[in-house]
């Protein structure tokens, strides 16, 4: 039986995909060979989280002699890998869960419960797996006052004021989270960073949550802001390539390892957004990057540099500049770098074709950065499951090397032989008892963990699998949420912005339609600027007549998006400034297409309503209940979507509501 408490915090989704299954009674006989902080936290799972088990369970690692016999694979793990199989050990059949390390172990354990919760027969289970990416972090945005820039599910949750001395249980119960995804680094605070996050007292704040996470081998890393040496060393410049900068950094570096030995590296957003960097002393960003990266070298550590710059180096169109800035500096990288790009060349839209810097710098690790929150889709209140835009993105294929060159490939390093590669994800964790604004915005947090360790997962199983562990095993509920979660992000695109329209939203907060927005003081801001509507078409043109932004893609794709027709309609305005009444692939017009897509958006919400309302007998009331609200208001503000920026198009193109639209004339 569940306490009380157990089955309010499982209601209200505190538990998140882990709500303990054990039944006490169930005395389930669970073995380790050898000692160890982490071996004992995978048992201590899989008495929590496991009903029962058909044959005793035995964690340990290759190394064990008694295991030496079963010829268990050993390369092919690395160092975070798993192995769960039957075998005989010391005459006993037992389920064995082994890995070359207690990581893997670990891993291996959350594994068996995964497959224990969706329904696998356990007395052939057979599973082995390491993760094709090195790196799987998760970056916090989260600031030392306790906000979180772009959260939306309560404040952070590190308790900077309490640390070091007070460790909240909860960061156990995040800990427990990533780890079982596979999720190993967690980068505390936002890359709008704070000098403060360096000084010795943050550090020992730091080492505190280190120390809670190591055993669940996750890693800390920071956000280093460039210009600390002025503020914190008192130096005159932050220049990369002056010798005290250098030594503040290296003297820096040493201090934190002092801290937290296996502390991970720096995350760093220069000269982009205000942000200081080497660009301020004429410097490029390999020599920024580099500077930092030697200061880490000796301990291990990386970095972590992000591509996403806008300054005024390409002011005809934004969406080039990053790519301009650091093509050039391919193979000029130190190899303990990785550099950070988006999914897409703007900025985490419901939907950008894939960022040209992938595949475009082959002797440099590239690694992805997705976005979990929803700052473009409808922050936390809306339903919107980002499977489906993670693997978007990971299957395009790039070109770099020939058909097949697709970013996931990219991005593990399998396409250029990086050994180092990396995936990072903007977290939707706050303080908010479901940790995430809604359980729905859970699955998301999960599914980025389960691409990053495996990036070509499918996003409809991440989904089935996310939605049996979180609501239980009934079919009928996993397969209404499962059919909610895969048409809720078209459902987005198509009330924000189809045919590849992005970036018409309000701006600041992001919230809500906002196309007819011109007066912000940077052309790149406005909204206007990215639609380029009016009397005559709609569209931003990146072809040859226009930015030519297509020119930085890979001969063959680019080729493809020259022309509108071989353009995939999904993105046409993206890359195209189109006449009102161009005839689509249907024959019908733009025009009436696009209106068609706003009331297909606003349709598949109100469909989302029915099959959740179908929902309410099998789910328990407080989840069922905060859903069917948000729906309520994702229905409202998908109408809203619709109908502001619809009379927005017809104030320019004057044309009439296509017969049989749903909006209001
Ligand atoms: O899109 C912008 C966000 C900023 C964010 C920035 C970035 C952390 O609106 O809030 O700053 O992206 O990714 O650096």
């Amino acid at each position: 039986m569940m306490t009380l408490s157990e089955a309010a915090r499982a209601n209200d989704g505190y538990e998140l995909w882990l709500p303990p299954a054990n039944d006490p009674a169930a005395n389930l006989d669970i073995a380790t060979l050898g000692t160890g902080a982490t071996l004992d936290i995978a048992a201590g799972e899989l008495h929590r989280d496991l009903a029962t088990a058909p044959l005793p369970i035995l964690l340990a690692t290759n190394l064990r002699p008694e295991l030496a016999a079963l010829k268990l694979p050993g390369a092919a793990l690395g160092r975070e890998g798993y192995v769960v199989r039957r075998a005989t050990v010391a005459g006993r059949a037992v389920i064995l869960v082994s890995g070359n390390t207690e990581t893997g172990v670990l891993y291996g354990a959350f594994a068996l419960i995964r497959a224990a919760r969706t329904g696998a027969d356990l007395t052939t289970i057979a599973l082995q797996s390491a993760p094709k990416v090195a790196v799987r972090v998760l970056d916090h945005w989260d600031n030392l006052d306790g906000s979180v820039e772009r959260g939306y599910a309560g404040a952070s949750l590190w308790n900077w004021w309490e640390l070091p001395d007070y460790k909240d249980p909860r960061y156990t119960d995040y800990a427990r989270a990533d780890a079982s995804l596979g999720i190993n680094g967690v980068v505390l605070n936002n890359v709008n960073a704070k000098p403060d996050s360096l000084t010795p007292r943050y550090i020992a704040k730091a080492a505190a949550l280190a120390d809670v996470f190591r055993p669940w081998g996750i890693k800390v890393y920071l956000s280093a802001r460039f210009s600390a040496p002025i503020e914190l060393g008192g130096l005159k410049t932050a220049d990369p390539l002056d010798p005290a900068v250098a030594a503040w950094w290296k003297a820096k570096a040493d201090e934190i390892y002092r801290a937290i030995p296996d502390f991970g590296g720096f995350l760093v957003k220069a000269n982009s957004e205000g942000q200081p960097g080497p660009r301020d002393y004429h410097r490029s960003h390999a020599e920024g990057a580099n500077m930092l990266a030697a200061a880490l070298k000796p301990h291990g550590g990386i970095v972590m540099w992000r591509a996403f710059v806008y300054a005024e180096s390409d002011p005809d169109d934004r969406a080039k500049q990053a790519y301009t800035e650091f093509h050039p500096l391919d193979g000029k990288f130190a190899d303990n770098v990785l550099v950070q790009v988006k999914n897409g060349a703007i900025d985490f839209q419901p939907r950008e074709p894939f960022h040209p810097l992938f595949g475009a710098m082959p002797r440099t690790p590239i690694m992805l950065e997705l976005q979990i929150t929803k700052e473009y889709l409808g922050f936390a209140t809306h339903l919107a499951y980002l499977g489906p835009l993670f693997s978007e993105v990971l299957e395009a294929d790039t070109y770099a090397r020939g058909k097949g060159s697709t970013v996931a490939k990219v991005i593990d390093g399998t396409l250029d032989h990086h050994a180092l590669s990396g995936m990072a994800g903007v977290a939707n964790i706050g303080r908010d008892r479901d940790w995430s604004g809604s359980t729905f915005n859970q699955a998301n947090w999960y599914a980025f963990g389960r691409l990053a360790w495996d990036p070509d997962l499918s996003p409809e199983a991440i989904a089935r699998e996310w939605a049996q562990q979180t609501f239980g095993p009934d079919p009928r509920l996993a397969d209404i949420a499962v059919k909610m979660m895969m048409q809720s992000r078209e459902a987005v695109v198509d009330y924000t912005g189809p045919l590849g329209l992005a970036h018409l939203m309000g701006t600041g907060h992001h919230y809500g339609p906002g196309p007819w927005i011109k007066d912000l003081a940077r052309p790149e801001w406005n909204p206007v600027y990215y639609h380029r509507a009016d009397a005559s078409g709609i569209g931003f043109d990146r072809t040859r007549t226009g930015s030519n932004a297509i020119a930085q893609y890979s001969p063959e794709v680019a080729r493809r998006l020259a022309d509108p027709r071989t353009t995939p309609e999904s993105e046409l305005l993206w890359f195209h400034h189109l006449p009102w009444d161009w005839k689509m692939n249907s024959g019908e017009t733009l025009w009436h297409a696009l209106v068609a897509h706003y009331d297909q958006g606003v349709a598949s919400v109100a469909a989302m309503q029915a099959e959740w309302d179908e929902a309410r007998p099998l789910v328990d009331p407080e989840r069922w209940q905060k859903t069917a609200t948000f729906l309520a208001i994702q229905h409202r503000e998908a109408q809203w979507w619709r109908d502001a920026s619809l009379a927005y198009w017809m104030s320019l193109n004057h044309l009439p509501l296509p017969a049989g639209s749903a909006a209001p004339a």
